[in-house]
């Protein structure tokens, strides 16, 4: 969450800040601003409440001349979205302050530099960086120590860019709990909280370590650990794949992710199936080893990922015969848990950069976990770098706040995961040659599925005036109906709640009726039966059902039930194909609601902070 972008070179930088920003601007949308640092050494700055489009409007009217400065575009914690606590905050006109994080001292920190004659005009956090940095720099050689002494007395999290309009060759940064990644330019170079934002500048780039302070100029970079020891972090070139590009022909990052699918999960088979049989390499050096001693897995994730893990539990102990638990990071990093033997963590994230999934990463090492394993999208993040293995979704830059690729593709790695574990648990060589089977077909079989969507599109139609909506699965398509009901929270903002079908008896009941439209989840398997006497019950309540089913599930249309037709598929990748046709009804019924669909209110992507 939240987009930050510096730069120092020689030529002016505000329109490669502010290009920065628009590629960052999934992270956080309610403000955004910029500053430089002008010939004169004086500090210009230019904030707007909204889109980064605002603040663009505004520095085309009134652009801003300089070659070192900092930009942000803002996801609210402290303080409501206002143009006044839009980043950079300034203290006495000279030291300039953007932040991704939380500062969890502020209200001390704010009132100790009260006491010292500082003004807040903000209701941020943040702003008490600006101004204790001013303070230390008092009594510092440089900038750079001064923000050495600032981070010491910050408690949370932190991923912050510090400039001094006295000093127009230097940008000091600083990184603790929020991610950071030096680019590197010729005769200029960058920092950015995600690569995305630096893609048109340069490639090449390092991402700082937990606890790490760096001083970037335009020929040098200087980076310090936790301890203030000069560190080296190694510098990789990015391939020009991680690119975002744009929409194309599509009117949505959501609709192009959707559509992307085939091609995502194309990518993510790649090279792992090789000659019919897993390369247990995919995971990481050591992989096989892991997890020959696997005897439990416990998966940690949020939103999301949180429901593939969910899947991917039913995948476990059905497929592999090992025991798994899943919960939600924020909860498991707060509790006291038992740690089974021989157990691995697997933690999932689009960006690697969760950071309840990484405080949970980090908490397992802590407590006794045997091995880690990361499901992750972006390489080198912070996951990927702290886990002992990695598979690698190769979804591609994911824009839209609403997971699509990200997911099915996590689905995929998922299924591997189970299959690399399964081998060493009796997974018989015949299965896995099965499931390899049904994972090569699952690209045609989802471009089958998006050529229902016009008529899915007809069905949103029907959800445009309702303001509640109940999703029904059972079994592995119980996290798939709790899918479809948040990615219709997310970018339609109907209320949608997801239940195992079999719960329905126990409560929800009570909530059918005519204005309460049912979605089903309903491919042929063996709980087909006890799907349809759910759908029964709601039938004899007068509630609305969308089913969507394959032909041998033998559903038919009436006046009280809409059929969807699901081209039929192997029940092992039925989680993945019967997501596609939720997505796509998210999708429309929010066209048809006029919200915002890639970048819904009150949402980011990258969930950075707590
Ligand atoms: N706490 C700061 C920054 C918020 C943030 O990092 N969001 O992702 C603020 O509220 O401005």
């Amino acid at each position: 969450m939240c987009g930050i972008v510096g730069a120092v070179a020689q030529r002016d930088v505000a329109d490669i800040l502010v290009e920065g920003l628009k590629r960052l601007e999934y992270r956080g949308y309610d403000s955004a601003g910029v500053a430089v640092i002008n010939k004169k050494n004086e500090l210009l700055s230019t904030k707007r409440l909204g889109k980064v489009q605002e603040l663009d409007q505004a520095l085309t009217e009134a652009p801003l001349a300089g070659g070192t400065g900092i930009a942000h575009t803002r996801w609210a914690t402290h303080g409501a979205p206002s143009e006044v606590n839009a980043h950079p905050h300034i203290s006495s006109n000279t030291i300039a302050v953007v932040h991704n994080g939380i500062i969890e001292n502020h209200q001390a920190l704010r009132s100790q530099l009260q006491g010292l004659g500082y003004e807040f005009l903000s209701q941020t956090d943040t702003e008490v960086i600006t101004h204790l940095v001013h303070h230390e720099l008092k009594t510092s050689d440089s900038l750079l120590s001064a923000v050495q002494k600032t981070v010491k007395q910050l408690e949370g999290a932190y991923g912050t860019v510090v400039m001094d309009s006295r000093d127009q060759d230097n940008l000091i940064v600083a990184r603790s709990g929020s991610p950071l990644v030096i680019g590197y330019g010729l005769g200029e170079n960058f920092i950015a909280s995600d690569i995305m934002a630096l893609l048109p500048v340069t490639r090449k780039f390092s991402y700082l370590e937990e606890g790490d302070v760096a001083q970037i100029s335009r020929f040098d970079v200087n980076i310090f650990d936790i301890d203030g020891k000069p560190v080296i972090r190694e510098a990789k070139e990015v391939s020009v794949s991680h690119d975002s590009g744009d929409k194309g022909e599509y009117r949505h990052y959501m609709l192009k992710e959707t559509y992307e699918q085939p091609t995502a999960i194309r990518n993510s088979l790649e090279g792992r199936l090789v000659a019919g049989k897993l390369d247990i390499n995919t995971f990481g050096d050591g992989a096989d080893e892991i997890f020959k001693n696997v005897e439990h897995v416990q998966i940690i994730a949020c939103g999301t990922s949180y429901h593939s893990g969910m899947v991917a539990r039913y995948w476990l102990e059905e497929l592999a015969g090992v025991s798994c638990n899943i919960e939600i990071a924020s909860e498991f990093r707060y509790r006291k848990s038992f740690v089974p033997k021989n157990s691995l963590l697997v933690t999932i994230s689009q960006s690697g950069e969760t950071a309840d999934t990484l405080a949970a990463l980090r908490l397992a090492k802590e407590i006794g976990y045997q091995s880690s394993l990361v499901i992750c999208n972006v390489p080198g993040s912070s996951l990927v770098r702290e886990s002992d293995l990695a598979f690698m979704t190769k979804a591609g830059a994911e824009i839209g706040v609403a997971s699509t690729k990200a997911f099915t593709t996590q689905l995929v790695g998922l299924l591997m995961m189970t299959m690399a574990i399964g081998k060493h648990h009796g997974m018989s060589a015949d299965k896995q040659a099965e499931i390899t089977q049904s994972l090569m077909s699952l690209p045609a079989k989802l471009d089958e599925v998006l050529a229902l969507a016009s008529s899915i599109e007809d069905l949103a139609e029907d959800f445009a005036d309702k303001n509640h909506a109940l999703f029904l699965g059972r079994g592995d398509q119980y996290p798939i109906a709790m899918e479809g009901a948040l990615k219709l929270k997310e970018i339609s903002y109907i209320h949608a709640e997801a239940y195992a079908a079999g719960e329905l008896k126990h409560g929800p009941l009570a909530l059918i009726d005519a204005e309460m439209p049912v979605i089903v989840v309903a491919p042929k398997n063996d709980l087909i039966e006890k799907l349809k006497s759910n759908v029964e019950e709601v039938r004899a309540r007068g509630g609305l059902m969308y089913v969507f089913a394959d032909s041998d599930a033998n559903f038919s249309s009436d006046d009280t039930c809409k059929v969807i037709n699901v081209p039929v598929c192997d029940g092992i990748i039925a989680p993945i194909v019967y997501t596609l046709p939720l997505q796509l009804l998210s999708y429309y019924v929010a066209i048809i609601k006029g919200t915002d669909v890639d970048q819904p209110r009150n949402l980011a992507k990258s969930v950075t902070v707590e």
